[in-house]
């Protein structure tokens, strides 16, 4: 496909989700949805060579746990809060745990991670969990 003529030209959501290297991902619309600037998951052709360079092997971490962490914001306040956490974990397991679990799993998480005590992870929370436990963005199989 040629942009260069039309540089306002949106590869659109639908198409985008059904491709293979996102198809199998739990978290392919929120994936998508956090590179687009129009918030409707339709990316511009940048956003969309951008989204593929964060998903390749060879991004640095620090990218991928940025995008990690907004992807997991469901509610884009900048914080995961427990349902936050909820929600990606359910996702994760593809909701074969017992939300009893998800619950116990979650506060775990919160009470080890949460360093300045306000009961929500901030991205700097988030990353100190990360460097704790390097290998929290694969166990979590967040590919991206
Ligand atoms: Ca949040
Ligand atoms: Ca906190």
């Amino acid at each position: 496909m040629d942009y260069t003529n039309e540089p306002d030209c949106k590869v659109p959501l639908a198409l985008i989700v059904n491709m293979p290297e996102l198809k199998e991902n739990p978290f392919c619309n929120r994936i998508v949805e956090s590179f687009s600037e129009d918030g409707m998951g339709n990316l511009s052709f940048n956003e969309f060579v951008d989204m593929f360079s964060v998903l390749s092997e060879t991004a640095p971490r620090e990218l991928k746990a940025i995008y990690a962490f907004k992807i997991y914001d469901f509610n884009v306040d900048n914080y995961l809060c427990k349902e936050d956490l909820q929600k990606t974990l359910n996702r994760l397991t593809k909701e074969e745990l017992t939300p009893e679990e998800v619950e116990l799993v979650c506060e775990k998480t919160i009470n080890e991670a949460d360093l300045d005590g306000d009961n929500k992870l901030s991205y700097s929370d988030f990353e100190n969990m990360i460097s704790r436990a390097p290998d929290f963005l694969s166990t979590f199989h967040i590919r991206i």
